[in-house]
């Protein structure tokens, strides 16, 4: 079972719109596994975006997501990356479809509210990064016949 790593970025938590968009993900029907609110340090936050260390956003995206607490999540299901990806919509809001989390809720690349793991390799590393395994709870789905 695939699993992906999605985190509201502080912007989400300081408008109040947390609730909003965890539940666009649950009515897909993926299965929330791993949640916690916390305040990302220096070092997970330099694992988390190493691909990006040479980018000229880089600090400002440290910077960021250092700043306030977010929502980190592990998620689970058939597909699940590939769907996370869809509902949370392209990076940058210009692009964003209407409908998707970007799509609705931001306007600037660097403010684009959410995190969801890009391959099911990254959904596995970053899972590890953010949670322990004591901290997954994985339950038995009693919708599954009907999803
Ligand atoms: P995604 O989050 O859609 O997988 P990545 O991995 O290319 O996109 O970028 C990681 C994060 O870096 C983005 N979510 C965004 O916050 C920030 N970012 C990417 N490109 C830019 C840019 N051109 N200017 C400012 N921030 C950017």
């Amino acid at each position: 079972m695939e699993r992906s790593f999605v985190m509201l970025k502080p912007g989400v938590v300081n408008r109040r719109i947390v609730g909003e968009i965890i539940s666009r993900l649950e009515k897909k029907g993926l299965q929330l596994i791993g949640l916690k609110m916390m305040c990302v340090s220096q070092e997970i936050a330099a694992s988390h975006y190493r691909e990006h260390v040479d980018k000229p956003f880089y600090p400002e995206l440290v910077g960021y997501i250092t700043s306030g607490p977010v929502i980190a999540m592990a998620w689970q299901g058939d597909d699940c990356v590939a769907f996370i990806r869809k509902i949370t919509g392209a990076t940058r809001p210009q692009d964003a479809q209407p409908g998707t989390i970007r799509g609705d809720y931001c306007m600037h690349t660097n403010h684009n509210v959410i995190h969801a793991s890009d391959s099911p390799e990254s959904g596995e590393r970053e899972v590890a990064l953010y949670f322990r395994e004591e901290e997954l709870c994985v339950w038995t789905d009693a919708l599954e016949c009907w999803l």
